[in-house]
């Protein structure tokens, strides 16, 4: 690939079926960018496993994933897209950029102080270094931008210190990236706990639209969403529930905030939530008929992440290559 725009990456971890929030946060976006940037995209293996995974549901969720992130609209024509345990220059870059992360940055991070509650009983290694792997994957490729979720900025700046911290020991070697966040859809919140991220990993599905569910499930779903004893569709602070409904409705329609208040004026919360519901369900056809297709059509999705994987490969090796050469490793 030879690089004329800036440069964009991302990735996403097959620890379950994608949910409204990973669509609204950060998929929506990758689609979008394709035009302007160059766009590298991976499926995160090498991170889901810092929590324990059944190893057919975890080949399962990987496959579903490619072939949702196709659905979307990622567009193999102008992106790249594969898993990132094919391209083992991640593991290994990984590892180096490990021995330049402090243990003091790494147990600052919420996203490690949350899981490490929610596993507690298994509580490894991997899960504590996680965000230097994530610093790897996108410092390999030179990233300019990370389109992710709000939920990862934290992460974005480790990845910043580390590469500074690189750049300034050597010399320039890595591109120090800009974390890259929309405002509309930025953190969906569950639809059982809005003050809660909706997650994929939620083990009560009605906190989350999965892109997979079926119309009646989404609208039965929105129907049972968790709002206040207040009675007036009115987006401000503290009427959580009925923001992210708003939010999500105004994001699926391209309609303004203020447009949907003004829709639901003298209307109740149940009006409210089949709209939106319904709103989702129209959205989200197209993507669900184009994900049973690449569903039926899995040799086309493994060519898509086996050739991909051979571009991607080499970018990162001349990256790697660098970074050996600077540590002082001896040259093969
Ligand atoms: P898990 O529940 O296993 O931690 P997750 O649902 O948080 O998974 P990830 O694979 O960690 O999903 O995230 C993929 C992308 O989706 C990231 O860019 C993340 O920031 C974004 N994202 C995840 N949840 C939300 C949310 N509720 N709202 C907006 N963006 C989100
Ligand atoms: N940790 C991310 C997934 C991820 C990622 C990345 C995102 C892994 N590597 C590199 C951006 C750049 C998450 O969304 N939980």
């Amino acid at each position: 690939m030879e690089q004329t725009k800036k440069r964009s990456f991302s990735a996403i971890q097959p620890s379950g079926t994608i949910t409204l929030g990973n669509y609204m946060g950060a998929i929506r976006n990758w689609v979008k960018l394709q035009d302007e940037f160059e766009c590298i995209f991976a499926i995160a293996d090498l991170h889901t496993i810092t929590v324990r995974q059944e190893p057919a549901k975890l080949r399962a969720h990987s496959l579903e994933l490619l072939a949702m992130l196709l659905a979307t609209g990622i567009d193999p024509e102008k992106s790249l897209l594969f898993c990132q345990s094919h391209v083992h220059q991640h593991a290994e870059l990984a590892w180096v950029l490990n021995c330049y992360t402090q243990m003091g940055e790494l147990s600052r991070m919420t996203q490690f102080k949350d899981k490490s509650a929610k596993h507690a009983n298994n509580i490894n290694a991997g899960l504590f270094t996680y965000p230097t792997l994530m610093a790897a994957d996108i410092l390999l490729y030179k990233a300019d931008i990370v389109p992710v979720g709000e939920d990862q900025k934290q992460h974005l700046e480790l990845s910043r210190d580390i590469a500074n911290r690189f750049n300034n020991t050597y010399s320039d070697t890595f591109t120090v990236p800009e974390p890259y966040i929309v405002k509309a859809g930025g953190r969906v919140m569950s639809l059982q706990t809005p003050t809660a991220k909706m997650s994929k990993s939620d083990p009560n599905e009605n906190g989350f639209i999965a892109l997979t569910d079926p119309e009646d499930v989404i609208i039965r779903k929105f129907k049972r969403a968790v709002t206040d004893s207040e009675a007036v569709v009115e987006y401000r602070e503290g009427k959580d529930g009925i923001n992210n409904l708003l939010t999500i409705y105004s994001v699926v329609t391209g309609k303004s905030i203020e447009d949907a208040v003004k829709e639901f004026e003298g209307k109740g919360y149940g009006d409210l939530k089949l709209t939106v519901g319904q709103a989702v369900a129209a959205h989200l056809k197209p993507i669900q008929e184009k994900y049973e297709y690449f569903m039926k059509n899995k040799d086309y999705v493994a060519e898509v992440y086996t050739k991909s994987a051979d571009i991607a490969s080499k970018i990162a090796q001349s990256t790697l290559r660098k970074v050996y050469k600077k540590v002082g490793f001896l040259q093969k």
